[in-house]
C-alpha cells in the first residue's frame, strides 16, 4: 500500500533573481529585482505547513550551502573567497550570481522517482538529476544526492542513482518532466515522461533548447525498472517551449487518476494519449480523468503568466474514498486570472471528476523565479515501512516547524540584490546559518565541502 508524500525544498538565505533560468520568462524579467529572501522562505513553510494540517505528511530538504566558492575556484577565480568574489562581480557577474543561487528549492527538479509497484525489481528508484541545462542549477546534483542519500540510508528498498552524465544529450530535469498515474495505492500505475524534441539541435525559429532530453528519460525509465507496457513518452511541444514552458509542469499535471494538459503542452500526441487511457483501465483499475484545456479556455501566454497547470494537486485522507477527494493548492495568481479561476471553479463544480476544493497560495518569490506549487516539491509514493526507516528529521512536524521559523526569522535577510553578493559578511553568514540547520537536525554535508 502506497502513500504519497511531498519532500519541499528549502529556500535557502541568499535566494535572489539572478535571470539565469534558461527559457525561463519570469526569471528573465525578474532579473536584478531586489529579492525577498525571508520572506520566499516563509512562504514555502507555510505552504509545507498547510499540507500537514491537511493531513498530508511532508519532508523539508535542507537547502544546499551557498555561495559555492568551488564553482568560482574552478573557474579560474581566486581561492580566497573575498577576492574571487570582487574580481568575478566585475568579470563573470553571471557566475558570481549563479554561486549564490537558491535554485535548489525548486524539488520538483531534483530527481526523478518510481515506487515499488511500479518496478519490475520491485525497488523505488530515485535518480538524482543532473540539470546540466544551466549552469546555475548544474551544482545541484552533487547536493542532492548525499542528502537524497542520507535521507533514505536506512531504506534499503530505495536505491538512489546518482546523476545522468552531465551532458547536453543527457540533460535531465528530474519530476517536472515526469507524470505518474495511478488508480489504487495497492496497483501499478502509469509513468510517463515528456522530452525535448528528437533532435537536439534548436530547429527552424526556436528560441529555446528542451531542457529534458529523451536519451535521459529513457535511461530513467531503464534504470528504474519499469514495465515497457506501463511506461509512456511524450513529446513537449516547441511553441509551449518558445512561450515560457520550460518545464512540463508548467502546462501539464497528473495525480492518481486525473490528467490535465494544455492543447499545446505536446506534440502528435493523439495515439499516445489513447494509448495511456486505454492502458490505464486495464492495468490501474477505474477510468482516467482526462483533461485537455484549449487555447480559448486559457490562452498559452497566460497559462505561463498564471501558473495554473503548477498548482498542487493532493488526495485529502479522510476524502480517500470519496469520488471528491482532491484538494487543489493554486498559486495566487489563478484567483486573479478570470479563465484560469472559472477553469478551477467548474472543476470543483462538476460531480464527475475527484477535484474537491482550491486553496490559493502566495508564493510571489518563488513565482518570480518561475517555481509555482508544483515546482517546489518532488512527489514520492512510499511504503508504510519506507516512511518509517526514513531520517526521522526529514518529517515536518510542529516542532521542526517552529525551529524553522524561528531560524529564518532570526537568520534569514529581509532582502538582497546583485550589490550584496560581493559582501564577504553575507557569504559567511549564509554558511553559518545553513550549518546550524545541518547540525541541528543532523544532516551531514560531504567530506570535501571543508577542503
Ligand atoms: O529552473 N528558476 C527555475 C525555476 C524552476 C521551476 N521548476 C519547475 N517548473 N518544476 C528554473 O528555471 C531562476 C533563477 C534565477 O534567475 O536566479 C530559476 O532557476
Amino acid at each position: 500500500m502506497l502513500t504519497e508524500i511531498n519532500l519541499d525544498g528549502l529556500v535557502g538565505p541568499t535566494h535572489c533573481f539572478g535571470g539565469l533560468g534558461v527559457g525561463n520568462v519570469a526569471s528573465h524579467a525578474n532579473a536584478g529585482n531586489k529579492s525577498f529572501p525571508k520572506l520566499g522562505a516563509l512562504q514555502g513553510l507555510k505552504k509545507m505547513w498547510r499540507l500537514v494540517e491537511r493531513g498530508i505528511p511532508q519532508g523539508v530538504l535542507p537547502p544546499c550551502l551557498r555561495p559555492n566558492p568551488m564553482l568560482l575556484a574552478s573557474h579560474g577565480f581566486s581561492n580566497d573567497w573575498n577576492r574571487a568574489i570582487q574580481d568575478a562581480a566585475i568579470e563573470e557577474p553571471s557566475l558570481l550570481s549563479a554561486s549564490y543561487s537558491s535554485a535548489f528549492m525548486w524539488a520538483a527538479n531534483c530527481a526523478t522517482f518510481s515506487p515499488t509497484l511500479d518496478s519490475l525489481d520491485s525497488h523505488s528508484h530515485l535518480t538524482v538529476a543532473n540539470l546540466a541545462s544551466n549552469l546555475h542549477r548544474s551544482q545541484e546534483g552533487v547536493d542532492r544526492l548525499w542528502m537524497l542519500r542520507q535521507a533514505f540510508q536506512e531504506v534499503p528498498s530505495i536505491q538512489v542513482h546518482a546523476p545522468l552524465l552531465s551532458c547536453t544529450p543527457m540533460r535531465d530535469e528530474g519530476a517536472a518532466n515526469h507524470v505518474r498515474l495511478s488508480g489504487h495505492p495497492q496497483r501499478p500505475g502509469i509513468q510517463i515522461f515528456v522530452h525535448g524534441p528528437i533532435t537536439d539541435q534548436l530547429v527552424g525559429n526556436c528560441l529555446f533548447a528542451a531542457r529534458q532530453s529523451g536519451l535521459a528519460s529513457r535511461a530513467i525509465a531503464r534504470l528504474h525498472r519499469l514495465d515497457p507496457q506501463n511506461t509512456f513518452f511524450l513529446q513537449q511541444n516547441p511553441v509551449a517551449i518558445d512561450a515560457g514552458v520550460f518545464h512540463n509542469d508548467v502546462i501539464a499535471t497528473g495525480h492518481e487518476d486525473v490528467l490535465i494538459y494544455h492543447q499545446h503542452a505536446f506534440l502528435e500526441s493523439e495515439t499516445i494519449l489513447q494509448a495511456i487511457e486505454d492502458r490505464f483501465q486495464a492495468c490501474c483499475g477505474g477510468r482516467l480523468h482526462q483533461m485537455e484545456i484549449s487555447d480559448s479556455q486559457l490562452p498559452l501566454k497566460e497559462a505561463v503568466a498564471c501558473y495554473l497547470f503548477n498548482s498542487q494537486f493532493v488526495t485529502l485522507p479522510e476524502c480517500r474514498d470519496s469520488s471528491k477527494r482532491m484538494l487543489l493548492l493554486a498559486p495566487v495568481q489563478c484567483q486573479k486570472n478570470d479563465k484560469a479561476y472559472s477553469l478551477i471553479q467548474a472543476w470543483i463544480a462538476d460531480p464527475s471528476n475527484p477535484i474537491a476544493e482550491v486553496e490559493f497560495v502566495e508564493l510571489d518569490q518563488s513565482m518570480a523565479n518561475g517555481g509555482g506549487p508544483a515546482c517546489l516539491r518532488l512527489r514520492l509514493q512510499l511504503t508504510e515501512s519506507q516512511r518509517a526507516s526514513a531520517k526521522p528529521s526529514l518529517w515536518l512536524d510542529r516542532p521542526l516547524r517552529d525551529w524553522l521559523e524561528e531560524w529564518i526569522t532570526r537568520h534569514y535577510p529581509e532582502e538582497l540584490c546583485f550589490s550584496d553578493l560581493t559582501n564577504p559578511d553575507l557569504a559567511k553568514d549564509a554558511w553559518r546559518t545553513v550549518l546550524e540547520f545541518y547540525k541541528k537536525w543532523g544532516w551531514h554535508p560531504p567530506e570535501d565541502t571543508f577542503d
